[in-house]
């Protein structure tokens, strides 16, 4: 029996139409800029999105990290949420290889920040303080339960940042699932910000990379940014060829996903031991908590769900996240809703 595993959509493999482009991609030198599948990808992504544009980067992290270095000086000061991507899982590299510091403010359950937090965070003139800088957001926000963030909401950061002289940048490693549950044009979503980054390698199934886009300026440093931090790649043709279907086979279907969880979470809901964040996730993320009368933990949950092939994210202690993607399917999520009621059956 064939493992389901919803612990992110990272784990996605690609489809056999990006296996084919793969084989017979056409491949250069992407240091020397040669490496005509890469530049493809780059300009298809900058014009979806609507950017001057693009830089392929290894990964989601490495786009955020060559973002923040190329907009900031070390002693800079940026502005982001309390549970950001980029504060809680990117090992802390931008102040670690950047000299920049984070100054968090309280993400809002559903992944905004409030516009009187980023104000009141801008540091004033004062021989004291950092210079603020930048102000990032995420988008879809993976810990506030794959949120998406409004094309008003962005526009609004992106004001109040133009008005005290900040650069905004996007984490937008989902902006697709953002786009494909608010139903607009990724573009828009986008407008706002000076610099974004997605990947292809979660929802989109490609097996490596992140795009970076902005302008042909910021771009340029950002470049530079990518060869300093060993991000600089040869032959890299071949997983661009993945990307450029993941961009135009996948991106189209990704309410797909949306629906499987929003299923999932129907189904879930009425099993007994557990609470649900919500019964109607926003994108493609199933968030839920054991109830006390679990007397087991979320990793002895898991590995229990796992012998029923099952495989889930823990979270916390009492706390798990189920993503749905490409390939998940309806038959999937019954048995995963089946896998959690016999394991909570059995132990409450
Ligand atoms: N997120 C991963 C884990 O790191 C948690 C996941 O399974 O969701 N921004 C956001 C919003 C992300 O969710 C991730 C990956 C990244 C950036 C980093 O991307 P990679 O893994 O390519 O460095």
């Amino acid at each position: 029996m064939e493992l389901i595993d919803l612990r992110s959509d990272t784990v996605t493999q690609p489809t056999p139409a990006m296996r084919e482009a793969m084989a017979k991609a056409q491949v250069g030198d992407d240091v020397y800029g040669e490496d005509p599948t890469i530049n493809q990808l780059q300009d298809l992504a900058a014009e979806l999105l609507g950017k001057e544009a693009g830089l392929l980067i290894p990964s989601g992290t490495m786009g955020n990290l060559a973002a923040i270095l190329a907009h900031c000086n070390r002693g800079d000061e940026i502005i982001l949420g309390d549970v950001a991507h980029t504060f809680l899982f990117e090992v802390g590299g931008i102040a670690a290889l950047g000299g920049i510091h984070p100054h968090t403010v309280p993400n809002q359950p559903d992944g905004t920040i409030k516009l009187d937090h980023i104000r009141d965070a801008i540091r004033p003139e004062d021989s004291h303080y950092p210079i603020t800088r930048l102000v990032t957001l995420e988008n879809t926000h993976n810990r506030c339960g794959g949120a998406s963030l409004s094309v008003e909401y962005t526009q609004a950061v992106a004001d109040l940042a133009r008005a005290n002289d900040l650069i905004l940048h996007l984490d937008g490693a989902r902006i697709f699932n953002a786009a494909a549950a608010l139903d607009v044009d990724v573009k828009e979503l986008v407008e706002p910000v000076d610099s974004v980054t997605f990947c292809l390698s979660k929802a989109l199934c490609a097996p490596v990379g992140s795009v970076l886009c902005g302008s042909k300026e910021f771009i340029t440093r950002a470049h530079r940014m990518r060869k300093q931090l060993g991000g600089g790649m040869r032959q890299a043709g071949i997983l661009a060829a993945a990307g450029i279907i993941a961009l135009q086979e996948i991106v189209p279907r990704l309410g797909e996903d949306h629906t499987k969880a929003r299923n999932l979470a129907s189904g879930l809901s009425t099993v007994p031991g557990m609470t649900l964040d919500t019964d109607d996730p926003p994108s493609n993320m199933v968030y839920l908590t054991l109830g006390d009368e679990i007397p087991l933990d979320a990793r002895e949950v898991a590995e229990k769900l796992e012998a029923h092939h099952v495989r889930v994210g823990v979270v916390t202690k009492r706390r798990f996240r189920l993503v749905t993607h490409y390939w998940i399917d309806d038959q999937a999520i019954q048995e995963t809703i089946g896998a959690f009621e016999k394991v909570l059956g059995d132990c409450s």
